[in-house]
């Protein structure tokens, strides 16, 4: 396996000359994750710009130099065999790890020839309203979901740790991953055991930013401004949203399996900009904050206010999109990986960074990562291409915590 991992590994990264994947540091299924000092007292920002901004930026500095192979590259080989459905020939993401007195974080990289970050696009299809009557309702079209399609889904990416030792009657998840615990049963349905995972979503969950430290300045924010990745539970009772008192990133734009919007944008008491930690807006996504009755759609609709691909409101024409999702910061125990992807143009190269406190208030369905016992974590990878349900799936790893020196 090692010849193949440096082969693709060389191909995947053939435009990033600093990168050198040694065979013998990715050929094993253990994924180390190595200390870095950090002043957790600190109430500003990190004191060691070695800890990991989330920004989906990899730095040398927060990840070390690949030349001197620091922090190793591991490569982790995903295939259909340990995902659902076919998604194609097997592929690999590249993965560090570090860890600080109380954070654990990750970098993941993995080509992708698409960035699908639009999941559930809500489309007009009907008749362009400019070329009708002036000053009638149009019900029978606005309002009639056969003149709306739902398209698109989005790239996402999972870790599942357990909690309880999990697996069925086909094996453990310890030994065959997700083969037994994930997929065995129903989806998501562990017969035994517990699972943590954290849920990655390109359109609904990394949008949502705000600052990861809050104490930290808005202007130049030293680790980050970083979305979310969903923070989730498997066990018998099947896949399930860490709870009580928390909330989702995201609630659908559309009524159960349908096509029409319930909610548009409009231009009334100026534009409800999504609040993104000071950032540039973006219109892809309705913003909970804009959520008001008065930005429902209406059978008398006749113009579109959306702000999707356009800067003027103008009648309704077929072509005009919606955000399929209504996107909020969520909390509880269900926000508490943060994550922020970006996706490269030029390599065609998703880069993740995710973090996670390594103790939770909520150890009945979060992994507690115990630093003191130097234990060994067992772990799986997926990764979907603008899939909701086929995925590539690795083996079982193992994440092992290198103690500090
Ligand atoms: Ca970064
Ligand atoms: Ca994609
Ligand atoms: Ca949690």
């Amino acid at each position: 396996m090692g010849a193949a991992v440096l082969l693709v590994g060389i191909g995947v990264f053939a435009g990033c000359s600093n990168d050198v994947v040694d065979p013998d540091k990715v050929a094993t299924d253990v994924l180390d994750t190595h200390f870095v000092p950090r002043n957790e007292n600190s109430s500003t920002v990190a004191t060691n710009p070695a800890v990991p901004k989330l920004d989906g930026e990899r730095l040398d500095i927060e990840w070390g130099s690949a030349d001197l192979n620091t922090i190793p590259w591991k490569a982790i080989r995903l295939d259909a065999e340990n995902g659902s459905g076919y998604p194609g020939a097997p592929i690999y993401a590249f993965v560090k790890s570090v860890y600080t007195e109380k954070h654990l974080y990750f970098l993941v990289q993995w080509n992708d020839f698409t960035q699908s970050d639009r999941k559930d696009i809500l489309t007009y299809v009907g008749p362009d309203f400019s070329r009708l009557p002036p000053g009638e309702c149009y019900p029978q079209y606005i309002f009639d979901a056969q003149y709306w399609t739902r398209t698109n889904a989005e790239d996402w990416l999972s870790l599942a740790f357990e909690v309880d030792p999990a697996g069925d009657s086909g094996g453990s998840f310890s030994e065959q991953g997700c083969l037994v615990a994930c997929h065995g049963g129903g989806f998501g349905s562990p017969g035994a055991g517990k699972l943590d995972v954290w849920h990655w979503l390109a359109a609904r969950t990394n949008p949502p930013l705000i600052l990861v430290n809050p104490n930290d300045s808005p202007v130049s924010p030293g680790e980050g401004v970083a979305g979310y990745a969903d923070d989730l539970f498997a066990d018998a009772g099947g896949l399930q949203p860490d709870a009580p008192d928390s909330f989702a990133a995201y609630a659908a734009n559309f009524e159960g399996g349908g096509t029409r919007p319930r909610l548009i944008y409009r231009r009334i008491e100026g534009l409800c900009d999504p609040d993104n930690g000071g950032l540039t807006p973006k219109y892809a996504f309705m913003w909970k904050p804009c959520t008001a009755t008065s930005f429902a759609l209406v059978p008398c609709d006749t113009l579109n206010d959306a702000p999707v691909d356009q800067t003027v409101a103008r009648k309704w024409r077929p072509g005009d999109t919606v955000a399929g999702y209504i996107l909020q910061r969520p909390g509880g125990s269900r926000a508490d990986v943060r994550a922020k992807g970006l996706w490269d143009s030029d390599d065609r190269v998703w880069t993740l960074e995710m973090s996670r406190a390594l103790v939770t208030s909520d150890p009945e369905r979060d992994v507690t990562f115990d630093v003191g016992r130097a234990r060994n974590y067992r772990f799986t990878l997926a990764i979907a291409d603008n899939s909701t349900g086929v995925h590539f799936g690795s083996e079982a790893q193992t994440l092992r915590f290198v103690p500090a020196r």
